[in-house]
């Protein structure tokens, strides 16, 4: 069986090593993973969700953090201070810096990302191919206004800096409209046979995917069925501020929300949290097969049982 998933960061992450645990031998899964949430410092290009979902399917994840490496230490970060350069809000360790040195030099080489992803991947051995959403250079920009009136910032320092504290009034994925998919995106979405979508975030993780001219198109038309898996349990986000992006895209941070959202035109299938089986009949309403079923990702175990339950789904819809 040929699997598609389009990840985020942790979220995406964590669910993709459960369904690594749920697959059959021989099942093969295709990720394609947002690249929205890079950011370029000192020269280097930062990709954090591809990042998080190599390190954390190859071992090396800093599990408490979610994000960053195991066993991290921090010299560069402080001789990076003593310079007095910053930004000193985004915490990018000395193993961590290799990866994205790495990744600079290979893409200044004249290496597209998603080859240089290819061998990063190489050394870490995800157990599924990591493929970028697109090549080209897309940022998400929030536009907030604060103390220094409206303004528009990077993503990261959105999420980071100001821990999404102010309200975000838009969602800007720069670059978007005129990126292409990665090589092999296209065909691997056609040629699967499940399509999932992680219990990511729906904005500026699978959102920004979708905005890539042609992805959601691709992701519509395949033959296979799509099934979702709700991010949010009870009205909020298990982890993060989705609820933040949520309302700068006009939608209610509620699981049958998020449904409608995606649409019938996108989602075959969707699964909500046990707590929300009230939910249910909702999402069907709209369209889509929806189940309940428990959605907290508190180990590997209960992760690969969430993937189980969202293959079985894909089979009922097919
Ligand atoms: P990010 O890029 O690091 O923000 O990660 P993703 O976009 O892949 O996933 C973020 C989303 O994962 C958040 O909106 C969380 O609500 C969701 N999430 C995190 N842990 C869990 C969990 O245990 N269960 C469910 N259903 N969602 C989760
Ligand atoms: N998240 C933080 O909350 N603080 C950080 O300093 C930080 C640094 C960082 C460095 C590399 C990386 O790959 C991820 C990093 N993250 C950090 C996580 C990241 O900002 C976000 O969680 C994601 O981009 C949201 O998807
Ligand atoms: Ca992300």
């Amino acid at each position: 069986m040929r699997i598609v998933a389009l990840a985020g960061g942790i979220g995406g992450a964590r669910f993709l090593r459960g369904l690594k645990e749920a697959v059959a031998p021989g099942d093969e899964i295709t990720v394609i993973g947002n690249t929205g949430d890079d950011i370029h410092l000192y020269g280097l290009k930062v990709c954090p969700d591809l990042d998080t979902v190599m390190y954390t399917l190859g071992g090396g994840i800093n599990e408490d953090q979610g994000w960053g490496r195991t066993d991290e230490t921090w010299s560069i970060k402080a001789e990076m201070k003593e310079y007095g350069v910053g930004p000193e809000w985004f915490g990018l360790g000395d193993r961590d810096f290799a990866t994205h040195l790495v990744r600079s030099q290979m893409l200044s080489a004249g290496y597209s990302l998603s080859q240089v992803t290819e061998a990063l991947c190489v050394r870490w051995r995800p157990g599924v191919r990591l493929i970028p959403m697109s090549d080209d250079r897309v940022e998400t920009h929030v536009r907030i206004t604060d103390e220094a009136g409206p303004r528009v910032v990077h993503f990261q320092e959105y999420w980071v800096r100001l821990h999404a504290a102010v309200d975000a009034e838009a969602i800007i994925p720069v670059g978007a409209d005129t990126a292409k998919p990665a090589p092999g995106v296209l065909e691997a979405i056609a040629a699967a046979d499940v399509i999932l979508l992680p219990p990511s975030n729906p904005v500026v993780s699978i959102g920004t995917i979708l905005a890539v001219p042609g992805i959601r198109q691709a992701v519509s038309d395949a033959s296979a069925p799509v099934v979702g898996l709700s991010p949010i349990i009870g009205g909020a986000p298990v982890r993060g501020m989705a609820d933040k992006v949520l309302a700068a895209v006009g939608v209610e941070t509620s699981a049958e929300a998020v449904a409608r959202h995606y649409g019938s035109e996108l989602l075959d299938g969707w699964l909500v949290d046990d707590s929300d089986a009230a939910a249910v009949a909702g999402v069907e309403a709209a369209g889509i097969r929806c189940r309940a079923v428990p959605l907290l990702m508190s180990d590997v175990p209960a992760t690969a049982g969430m993937a189980r339950a969202a293959l079985a789904l894909a089979a009922e819809v097919r």
